[in-house]
């Protein structure tokens, strides 16, 4: 499942878009459907795609209100992608550019741009303005599609904007599935007969009926143990779920004024609470983007932080207090306990000013006290440099791949081991690009079937690769899977032997007029007569049916170690001509033969251009 919010302007649209997509509403409350507006989150999904070949999407539809942002923050915590929604008439807007912030700050970097309402106004214009906007945040590669759903006339745009989910779902990163379950649960009601049900973006890991969890609830500083009783996923009870999921877990002897939004359900044991700690406000913009991230705003200096902020993570938000320790460095006082760990991405927001002030990251969930005067600057400097520490890993996590000049950029100290010359990979995105270069060789030859497999460069540029050698690096860990570099090509070893059927037939004609006369080769019209040209013949000798000793001149495999034996009743050294009669063929054939054989090292040129057998073994 591919969870996607929505973000964007009060009334632009994004609610409209989602019921359009799925059918479902979005809009639950009847007071949202009074006034037209989202209040709280909505949950609606659809699948995409030929059958056999669907992705199921779910939606968590956020408010574009002002008021409502602290709502909009709970839905998109635990979201890896956004569907920014302008519209078309009113273009980029306030509460477009919170928002956006907030998805800047969170790092998100899958996103879709659509242009609503562009029956009302011009959505090349307002699409423009927006992807200007969008260019110095995380968002900046974001698709565009542009809908218009009036209520009186048919919808358009609709396929170009389910086009361009199917290629953001298909760019989203693996989710850690073995990864420790915290589920921020951002609903919570009771189902009568079952008890209480909670709600939840499963980011990472995977539930199961019957799992023991741990409940912490930070507003009320409260933990207890909990038993999953039953699960659903998009509305229909499952056994197990992985993520990236939407899911509803029914909770054993939970009472519902025992839970709310921002609880949290943890795998007991995997997580710490903390309520103090040291992070570092990087927000580095990604390679080649200008430093200027949108909310980097207060951090840098450019305006005063808040001494008192909230703090968001997952569809949790608490008041913090905040401490500067040096440039980019802060220290994080909340009133309640919280399950974090070190890599995890807060939001700070200043609630009175409506400005997201930052996207931190954890970078000590156990800080030490600050006593002696000067200890502040001190630690900001530990800080930092713990934080490049840790963090080759982490930013490969986050950019999926890096050259070493940018991981030095960003402060890592210690490069890992490179995936290719200069080039660094997190792990679970090889696994995910091994699995598609697989694919897609499979694909190419199914599709080509002459040709030995895709050019590297069009791996390259089909799995968005910013060098050559990522895809040599890549076809190295493809090596089990029957993957080489041949010819400037990616192949399938295995599926070399496999040649269209009328090619094979063509192969075994020639085989049979080689059968007698093993040295006289086809001619050109006879290759052309059984429609064998240039390409075919290729894709006949990689699959070791045919011998190409020239161009156009092609022979039985085994013909060069036929050849050898009557050379061997020859006088040594023996002349082109001697050659030519002990194999019954012409000087078409015998000259390059003659040269193959002296690649193979069998026959040796002498100065005086006889040749004779290499002497002793090969
Ligand atoms: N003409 C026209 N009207 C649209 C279109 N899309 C949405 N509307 C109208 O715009 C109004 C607001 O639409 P919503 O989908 O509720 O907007 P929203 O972004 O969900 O608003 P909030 O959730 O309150 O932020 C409704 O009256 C819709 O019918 C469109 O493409 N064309
Ligand atoms: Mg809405």
């Amino acid at each position: 499942v591919h969870v996607i919010a929505t973000a964007g302007h009060v009334d632009h649209g994004k609610s409209t878009l989602v019921r359009a997509l799925t059918g479902m509403e979005p809009d639950r409350r009847a007071e949202e459907r009074r006034r037209g507006m989202t209040i709280d989150l909505g949950f609606a999904w659809t699948t995409i795609g030929a059958p056999g070949d669907q992705l199921t999407f779910a939606f968590v539809d956020v408010p574009g209100h002002e008021r409502f942002v602290p709502n909009m923050l709970a839905g998109v915590g635990s979201v890896p992608a956004a569907m920014v929604v302008v519209a078309a008439d009113e273009g980029w807007m306030p509460q477009t550019a919170e928002h956006v912030a907030a998805l800047h700050a969170l790092r998100v970097r899958h996103a879709l741009l659509v242009v609503t309402r562009s029956d009302l106004g011009d959505p090349d214009v307002a699409a423009a303005e927006a992807l200007d906007q969008l260019a110095a945040t995380t968002l900046r590669d974001a698709d565009v599609a542009a809908v218009a759903i009036a209520p009186d006339a048919p919808p358009r745009g609709l396929d170009d904007v389910r086009a361009a989910l199917v290629r953001l779902a298909r760019a989203l990163p693996e989710p850690d599935r073995d990864a420790p379950v915290r589920l921020w649960v951002d609903r919570s009601f009771s189902i009568r007969g079952s008890g209480t049900v909670v709600t939840g973006t499963l980011a990472a890991g995977s539930l199961r009926a019957g799992d023991p969890l741990l409940l912490v609830s930070p507003a009320r500083d409260e933990r207890r143990e909990v038993t999953v009783r039953g699960l659903q996923s998009l509305g229909e009870p499952v056994e197990r779920v992985d993520a990236v999921a939407r899911v509803a877990v029914n909770l054993r002897g939970v009472d519902k004024a025992d839970v709310a939004r921002g609880d949290a359900l943890l795998a007991p044991g995997a997580w710490r609470l903390t309520s103090e700690v040291d992070v570092l406000a990087t927000n580095a913009p990604a390679p080649g983007a200008p430093a200027t991230g949108v909310p980097a705003a207060g951090v840098d200096g450019s305006s005063p932080l808040p001494r008192e902020a909230m703090m968001h993570i997952g569809s949790a938000a608490v008041p913090v207090r905040v401490r500067v320790l040096g440039p980019g460095t802060l220290r994080l006082s909340m009133s309640s306990r919280l399950p974090l760990r070190v890599g995890d991405l807060l939001l700070l927001r200043d609630p009175a000013r409506h400005r997201i002030v930052a996207g931190v990251d954890v970078v000590d969930l156990d800080p030490p006290p600050l006593r002696r005067r000067g200890a502040a600057s001190a630690r900001a400097v530990d800080v930092a440099a713990m934080a490049a520490e840790h963090d080759a890993a982490a930013q490969l996590r986050r950019r999926r791949i890096a050259s070493a000049d940018e991981l030095r950029a960003l402060g890592v100290r210690e490069l890992p081991e490179p995936f290719a010359p200069g080039w660094y990979v997190d792990e679970g995105y090889a696994a995910a690009l091994t699995d598609r270069l697989v694919a897609l060789v499979r694909r190419h030859v199914e599709t080509h079937p002459l040709e030995a497999g895709p050019a590297v460069d069009a791996v390259r540029a089909a799995l968005e690769l910013p060098d050559r050698a990522l895809v040599a690096g890549l076809v190295v860990r493809a090596g089990a899977a029957g993957l080489r570099l041949s010819d400037g090509r990616v192949v399938d070893a295995r599926a070399a032997g496999a040649l269209p059927p009328k090619v094979a037939e063509a192969v075994a004609a020639i085989a049979a007029d080689l059968a007698a006369e093993p040295f006289a080769a086809p001619d050109t019209n006879r290759l052309r007569e059984l429609g064998l040209s240039a390409k075919e013949l290729a894709a006949a000798e990689r699959a070791g049916a045919l011998l190409r000793i020239a161009d156009g001149v092609v022979l039985l495999p085994d013909a060069p170690a036929r050849a050898v034996e009557l050379l061997a009743g020859l006088p040594q050294p023996f002349t082109v001509s001697q050659a030519r009669e002990a194999w019954r063929t012409t000087r078409r054939v015998a000259v390059p033969l003659l040269e193959h054989l002296a690649r193979q090292r069998v026959v040796r040129h002498l100065p005086d251009g006889t040749h004779e057998l290499t002497p002793g073994p090969p």
